[in-house]
C-alpha cells in the first residue's frame, strides 16, 4: 500500500470513529462560541449553549449556516483565529452574488492536503506516479488542493492548471503522466483530442480524479474508454476546504467522507429535519478540525444520500452518493422539476457525448426549453441517420424522462464551446430571481 494510506484513521471501527468525532465536535463548538461573535449570537438566538453539545448525538441542536450568512459575514466575520494566523485564502467564482472567501491556517492547509493525498492514494497513487493537475490554480481550490495532496504522497506533480490542450498533451506524453486531475468535462475534451490525434497508446495514464461538477455514470464510462483509465470521483466545496471532503476508492461506489474532519448529515431541504441513512436530501457539513473558517452545519444545497454499508476496500468512513443535483440549480420548466443530469443521461444513453447545452427561456408566460447536442464525430462521418430522425428520437427520450416536450437541435461536432474548467451546460434566460 502506498505511503499516504492511513488505515488507522480510514478503517477505524465505527465506535472509535464516533468517539473521536464527538470529542472534536465538543471542542469545536466551544471554540467557535468563544471566538466567533456570529456563532455566539446565532447559538444564543437558538437557545443553545456550548455545554448542551456533549457529542455527535447533539449536533442537531445547532443552527444551520447558509450561503447568505457567509455573504453577510464577508470578508472576516467568520474568522475563528486572528488574521495573523491565516496563511492562505481560496474563493468561489462568485457568479451568483458576492464571492465566498475561505481562510486557512497552516494546519487547515495540512488537513486539506492530507485529504487530497488520501484521495490520490485511493485512486492507486504512489510516489512513483506522475500526477498531472489541470484543475485551475489560483483562487479556485481544485489546482492547489490536488497539487498539495500529490506533494504529500510524494508523486511528481505537474502543476499544469487548465487550458492549452496541446501543451497538456505534450507534457502528458513527454513526462509520462499517470494520474490526471481535472473536471470531468475537461477530461472528456482531452479524450476527444486524444482520440482524434491517435495518442492513446503513447500515454501512460492509468487513473483520473475528476470532480467539481456533476457527471453521470455514462460519462464515466466514456472517459474511461477514451482515456484508457479508471475514473474516480472527488467531491468538495470551497467553504468546507475544497476537493477531498470525500472521494471514491477502487470500488467506485460512492465517495468516502473524511469523517475524522467533516461530519455529514442529510436534511429535508424544506423543513431542516435530519433524514435517516439512505434517504435523499440536502447534504450538510460540520467541520470539526478547521480553525480559520470553522463552519458548523453548513447547508451545501447538494442533494444526495449517505450509506454506511460495508465497503470492500476496508474504509469505514461513510459514503455519499454522487450529488444528484442541487436544491437550488434544479430548474422548474413548464412547472416540472428538471435536473440537467436527467437530460445528460438521456443523451448519453442514445450514444451522444456530453457536449450539449440547455437553453431555457420564457416567451410571454410560457417556458421554452431547448437542448442542443453535438453529433459525435463517428455519427457525422457515418451520416446514415437523418438529423430530423435523431432529433425526434431525443425528443421522445426526454419526454419519457421529464414528462415535458423539449425542443432539440442536433448540431455538428465541435460547435458547442468547450470548457476548460467547470462546464456551462445551462443557460437560463428567464431572470427568475429579479
Ligand atoms: O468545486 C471543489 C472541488 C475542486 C471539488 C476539484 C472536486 C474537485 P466549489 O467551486 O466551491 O468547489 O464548488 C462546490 O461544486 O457544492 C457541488 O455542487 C459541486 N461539486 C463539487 N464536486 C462535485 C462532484 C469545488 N464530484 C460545488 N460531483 C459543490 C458533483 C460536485 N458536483
Amino acid at each position: 500500500m502506498a505511503n499516504y494510506y492511513q488505515p488507522e484513521i480510514e478503517t477505524m471501527p465505527l465506535d472509535k470513529l464516533q468517539a473521536l468525532q464527538s470529542e472534536r465536535l465538543v471542542e469545536q463548538v466551544k471554540f467557535v462560541y468563544d471566538n466567533v461573535e456570529f456563532y455566539r449570537n446565532k447559538m444564543n438566538e437558538a437557545g443553545v449553549k456550548p455545554e448542551d453539545v456533549k457529542g455527535i448525538e447533539d449536533l442537531h441542536k445547532l443552527p444551520f449556516i447558509e450561503k447568505d450568512d457567509l455573504r453577510d459575514q464577508y470578508p472576516y466575520g467568520l474568522l475563528g483565529v486572528p488574521l495573523s494566523e491565516c496563511v492562505r485564502i481560496q474563493s468561489t467564482s462568485g457568479t451568483t452574488g458576492r464571492r465566498v472567501v475561505a481562510f486557512y491556517t497552516q494546519e487547515d492547509l495540512d488537513v486539506w492536503e492530507e485529504c487530497c493525498a488520501r484521495a490520490i492514494v485511493a485512486a492507486g497513487g504512489t510516489k512513483e506516479d506522475v500526477v498531472h493537475v489541470c484543475y485551475g490554480y489560483g483562487l479556485f481550490t481544485g489546482g492547489p488542493g490536488l497539487n498539495g495532496g500529490s506533494h504529500k504522497v510524494g508523486s511528481l506533480t505537474l502543476p499544469m492548471s487548465s487550458g492549452n490542450t496541446a501543451r497538456q498533451l505534450q507534457f502528458m506524453e513527454d513526462l509520462g503522466s499517470t494520474i490526471l486531475c481535472c473536471t470531468p468535462s475537461y477530461a472528456a475534451n482531452l479524450g476527444e483530442t486524444i482520440t482524434e490525434k491517435g495518442l492513446k497508446d503513447k500515454l501512460k495514464l492509468k487513473a483520473g480524479i475528476f470532480g467539481a461538477e456533476p457527471w453521470t455514470e455514462e460519462m464515466r464510462h466514456n472517459i474511461e474508454e477514451t482515456l484508457g483509465i479508471k475514473a474516480y470521483d472527488i467531491y468538495g466545496l470551497t467553504e468546507i476546504s475544497g476537493p477531498g471532503v470525500s472521494f471514491e476508492c477502487e470500488e467506485q461506489a460512492g465517495m468516502h467522507v473524511q469523517e475524522d474532519h467533516f461530519i455529514p448529515e442529510i436534511i429535508n431541504p424544506e423543513t431542516g429535519e435530519v433524514l435517516p441513512e439512505g434517504e435523499v436530501g440536502e447534504l450538510v457539513f460540520s467541520c470539526i478540525t478547521k480553525k480559520a473558517f470553522p463552519l458548523l452545519r453548513y447547508r451545501t444545497r447538494d442533494l444526495c444520500y449517505l450509506t454506511r454499508k460495508k465497503c470492500s476496500c476496508g474504509r469505514t468512513h461513510i459514503r455519499m452518493h454522487k450529488p444528484m443535483g442541487r436544491s437550488d440549480d434544479m430548474m422548474v420548466v413548464k412547472g416540472v422539476n428538471v435536473w440537467p443530469s436527467q437530460i445528460e443521461t438521456v443523451l448519453l444513453n442514445l450514444g451522444y457525448q456530453a457536449n450539449y447545452q440547455i437553453v431555457v427561456d420564457r416567451i410571454g408566460n410560457n417556458d421554452t426549453i431547448e437542448v442542443r447536442v453535438e453529433l459525435t464525430p463517428e455519427m457525422a462521418t457515418a451520416n446514415d441517420v437523418p438529423v430530423s430522425k435523431r432529433e425526434a428520437e431525443i425528443v421522445a427520450g426526454l419526454k419519457s424522462m421529464l414528462g415535458i416536450k423539449v425542443d432539440v437541435k442536433v448540431v455538428e461536432p465541435k460547435t458547442i464551446t468547450r470548457s476548460e474548467g467547470k462546464a456551462v451546460r445551462v443557460i437560463d434566460k428567464r431572470d427568475l430571481y429579479k
